[in-house]
Order: structure tokens, then C-alpha cells, then sequence
């Protein structure tokens, strides 16, 4: 199992990650790290805030020369913002008479100002908003930056690109190219089809000149999975429940979709399921079992088990609540009518969001492999994990007529 935690604010020091049951033996360096950190950072249409960060992990516990050693890694992310908010963010108690700067009491519609207010007791809504900011997901990728390289010895690859941005669909190339994220990283928006993109910045530079933000649509892809992740037997342990949770926890995050998602809704059952055929000779079919599908509609899940076809998933990202031309809100302290509050912000960050994604789902599915093949040393965990798919080639060698 492998189970982790973040702590952190906005314009707080740093943030830290701590990532639990990871195999001894795992080869571990920053430079694992930092690569999917500045991923996250990059998109079109983010903020100001983005040109002061320059997000870099150190490991501080659990790696000891380049290799895990089973204990909790802990990961630590400077905010280099913290120097321009050491007064406000202090832990300090206040010298008598000091007045607090940065108070924010006109709460954002859609961000957790108000509910959080109210829920904690606070006269100040930056006591909610510091923590429930998306400054947070740089800890989470670093954490999942942690379990892709555990997944990469098992040979699972991880991707996202974003499909729709500000209205704007995408139409992205079948096949999709690989590795997906060389291809979908070198678009301002990560998107993969270059018309789309090009409707897309044109979108988010509209939004910006009106004081406003966009949403969209990332599709995660994860190659390699063994068929076997998961199980059927009780609700908790499907995997398409529990890669959903994970997925709608990222801030802003308000639908997810696995394979067809909705749509499969509207399709008849014939159009909306996977025909089963045999692993042509000689093709590499030792994850599926030898199987195959003429389709993957369910994007590699089955009754909340992996199949070993790819896993697609979809994330639904709403409009950054934080609008240059606000919503009405009401003053927390004289309660009058007001318009909310604006922050510095980003105009878009459903680029970065398809890169917190991916990690989300690394996360899980490290899980379910820790889960399935178990192991205290990655070796340990290997030869579980290969005893396993020399099971299922041996079934596959009992065919009749094969
Ligand atoms: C965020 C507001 C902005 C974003 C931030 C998320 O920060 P600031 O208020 O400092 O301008 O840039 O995202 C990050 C800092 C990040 O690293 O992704 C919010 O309110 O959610």
C-alpha cells in the first residue's frame, strides 16, 4: 500500500511531500523529481506567480545513496514567493496593535473562501484560501513523480494531453503519438492538434483581456498496466472508483471520465464494449494475458480491474475562480454587499492539470500493484510481479489449436 500526505501553504516556506510504503532498492534522485515539477509549472495562461516559483524537490528522509530504503520519503518544495510574504504568513503570534495585511473577507463564488470561513471560524478567508490554492498540487506531482519511477521498473508509462480548453475540442491524432508527453509538452497548451491549439490561445487571450478564466479537458493515458489491478469484490477496492476520487480531489476538478465516460451513456451495448479477440502470434500480449480488444471504449477497466490495455482517463476542470472582473460576493466584516475579492492568479491551468494527473493516477496505481504483488525490496516486488505474467503466459501456452 502506499499512502501519502502533503502539507504546505500557498505563501507559506515550502511544501512537503511524504510518500509511505515504497519498496526498498528503488533507484530515487531529485533529477526524478524536478522534471515532472517544472512540467506542472508550464502552460499558457498562467500567472505572474509562475515567473517568481522555480520548483525543485530535495529529498530530506527515506533515500540513502540513489536508492529507497523502505522508510517514508519525504519530499520538501521551496515557495521562493515566501520572502514577498514572511509578515503575512508568519506563525508568529502579531505584536500588540499590528494589523494583519493581505486580509482577504470578500470570498471568491466557487473557490473555498466562504464555505471554509464559515466551517473553520475565521475572520479571514486567507486561513482557507492559503491551503485549498493549487500551489499544493506541486507536492502531489513530486509525490507522484516518486511512484512513476517505481511504475517505469514495471514498465508502465504515464501521459496526459489536454483535449478541450475554453470550449474549445481538440481532435488529437489515432494513435496517439508515444511517448505522449514529448509530444504533448511541446505545446504551449499541451494539446495535440495544432488547430485546436491555436483557437485555444486565442480563447485564453480573450479571457485575459476580459478579466476572465477557462476550463477544459485532460486525458490521462497510462501504458504497460498489467490486466489484474483492482477487483470486483467490494466496492472500495474497484480501481475506476478509486483512480476517480483521485482524480476529482485535484482542485477545481468537477467531472472525471474512464474510457468513454458519459458518453457510453447514449451508445447501445454494441457500440459501447471492447470485443475480445486472441493476441495476434508473435506480438507482445504478456500484460493482457494474450488477449486482445478491437476497441478500448473502457479505457482499460473492467468491473473495477485493470485489463491490460491502456488506461484512459478524463478530468473535467472548471473556470479558476479567481476573476479580474468579480462576481458579486458580501463583505465578511460589515456584511454589505461587495464584489469579490481578486488575486493575482492564472487566466487557464488545465495544462498543469493534466501533469497533476498523471501523478494522481501514478499514485493509485502504485498502490494497486503494491497491493496485488506486494514486496518489501523492488526485487522482491519483481519477482512477484513476473511470476504473475509467467502464470499468464502459461495459461495462454494451454490453448487448443493455438
Ligand atoms: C492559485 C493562485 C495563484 C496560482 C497558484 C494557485 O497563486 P498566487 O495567488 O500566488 O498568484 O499561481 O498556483 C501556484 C502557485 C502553483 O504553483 O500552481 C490559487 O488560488 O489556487
Amino acid at each position: 500500500m502506499i499512502r501519502f500526505t502533503t502539507a504546505g501553504e500557498s505563501h507559506g516556506p515550502r511544501l512537503i511531500a511524504i510518500v509511505e510504503g515504497l519498496p526498498a532498492g528503488l533507484a530515487l534522485a531529485t533529477g526524478d523529481l524536478d522534471g515532472d515539477l517544472a512540467r506542472r509549472m508550464q502552460g499558457y495562461g498562467r500567472g505572474a506567480r509562475m515567473k517568481i516559483e522555480a520548483d525543485r524537490a530535495t529529498i530530506v528522509s527515506g533515500v540513502r545513496a540513489g536508492r529507497t530504503l523502505g522508510s517514508p520519503v519525504a519530499i520538501t518544495i521551496e515557495n521562493k514567493d515566501w520572502a514577498n510574504w514572511e509578515d503575512v504568513m508568519s506563525p508568529a503570534e502579531p505584536a500588540p496593535g499590528e494589523t494583519p495585511r493581505r486580509r482577504l473577507i470578500r470570498p471568491r463564488p466557487g473557490h473555498a473562501d466562504l464555505a471554509g470561513t464559515l466551517k473553520y471560524d475565521r475572520t479571514d478567508a486567507r486561513d482557507i484560501l492559503e491551503r485549498a490554492s493549487a500551489r499544493e498540487t506541486a507536492a502531489r506531482v513530486a509525490a507522484g513523480a516518486v511512484c512513476r519511477r517505481l511504475l517505469a521498473e514495471l514498465g508502465v508509462e504515464i501521459g496526459s494531453h489536454v483535449i478541450a480548453l475554453g470550449g474549445i475540442r481538440a481532435e488529437p491524432p489515432d494513435p496517439l503519438p508515444r511517448p505522449l508527453n514529448s509530444a504533448a509538452d511541446a505545446s504551449p497548451v499541451r494539446c495535440l492538434d495544432p488547430a485546436a491549439e491555436r483557437e485555444m490561445i486565442a480563447r485564453i487571450d480573450a479571457a485575459k483581456d476580459a478579466g476572465d478564466t477557462l476550463g477544459g479537458v485532460a486525458e490521462v493515458v497510462a501504458r504497460g498496466v498489467v490486466v489484474g489491478l483492482g477487483s470486483h469484490v467490494s466496492w472500495d477496492r474497484k480501481l475506476d472508483g478509486r483512480l476517480a476520487a483521485a482524480l476529482m480531489s485535484i482542485p477545481a476538478v468537477k467531472g472525471v471520465g474512464v474510457g468513454l465516460g458519459f458518453a457510453a451513456a447514449d451508445l447501445p451495448g454494441s457500440r459501447a464494449h471492447d470485443p475480445i479477440t486472441r493476441a495476434p502470434q508473435g506480438s507482445d500480449a504478456a500484460k493482457t494475458g494474450g488477449f486482445a480488444r478491437t476497441s478500448n471504449r473502457a479505457g482499460g477497466l473492467e468491473g473495477g480491474i485493470t485489463t491490460g490495455e491502456p488506461l484512459v482517463l478524463h478530468a473535467a476542470k472548471k473556470p479558476i475562480s479567481t476573476l479580474m472582473t468579480p462576481l458579486a460576493s458580501v463583505d465578511l466584516d460589515t456584511g454589505e454587499p461587495a464584489q469579490a475579492q481578486s488575486e493575482r492568479s492564472d487566466v487557464t491551468a488545465v495544462p498543469a492539470m493534466g501533469v497533476i494527473a498523471e501523478a494522481m493516477v501514478a499514485l493509485v496505481l502504485a498502490g494497486a500493484y503494491l497491493e496485488k504483488f506486494g514486496g518489501d525490496s523492488l526485487e522482491e516486488l519483481r519477482r512477484n510481479h513476473d511470476a504473475y505474467l509467467a502464470r499468464l503466459a502459461e495459461r495462454r501456452a494451454s490453448w487448443r489449436g493455438r
